[in-house]
């Protein structure tokens, strides 16, 4: 059925999670954990470093994005090298890429900095970012950063 129950879910991301094909488009230092308008320009930008670098017949690295109750790896498709690893509690924000149903982007916090990771998908989209919030929500659940919402 399509109902997804809490326990079933977890044990979806338990241990290696679930993983996806994709390619890394690009990832730029950023100044703020989250912004609609800092990300999309974040993302233009690696965009444009994208098609240059194809005019230059370099094409992004073949990478897996893996999903578990851990948070993110991006894994390198070739030589299984893990080449990032990131907690979910400091995934900051997640944007959908309005312009290409199969691209992603997400920041991640690292003391002080920020880093946009911006990473096309071989396929939708869609069920990655449902997945991603899916896992960062229960970090948030665990370790509430803002107050709760109380009603007016
Ligand atoms: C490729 C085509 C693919 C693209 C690939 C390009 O160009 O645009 O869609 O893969 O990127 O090289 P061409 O049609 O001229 O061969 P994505 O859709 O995954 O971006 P890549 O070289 O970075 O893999």
């Amino acid at each position: 059925g399509a109902t997804r129950t809490p326990s079933d879910s977890a044990s979806r991301f338990q241990g290696d999670g679930v993983r996806y094909k994709a390619k890394l488009i690009g990832m730029d230092p950023v100044p703020d954990a989250e912004g609609e308008k800092m990300c999309w320009d974040s993302m233009m930008k690696l965009k444009g470093c994208e098609a240059a670098a194809r005019k230059q017949g370099k094409h992004k690295p073949r990478v897996w994005l893996k999903i578990s109750s851990t948070g993110l790896k991006i894994v390198d498709e070739r030589t299984a090298a893990v080449l990032f690893d990131h907690d979910r509690s400091r995934i900051s924000s997640l944007t959908k890429d309005e312009s290409d149903p199969r691209a992603l982007a997400y920041i991640y916090q690292h003391e002080d900095t920020y880093t946009l990771f911006y990473i096309k998908m071989a396929n939708l989209a869609d069920p990655v970012l449902a997945d991603v919030r899916e896992v960062c929500q229960s970090a948030d659940q665990e370790t509430p950063q803002k107050p709760a919402e109380t009603a007016t």
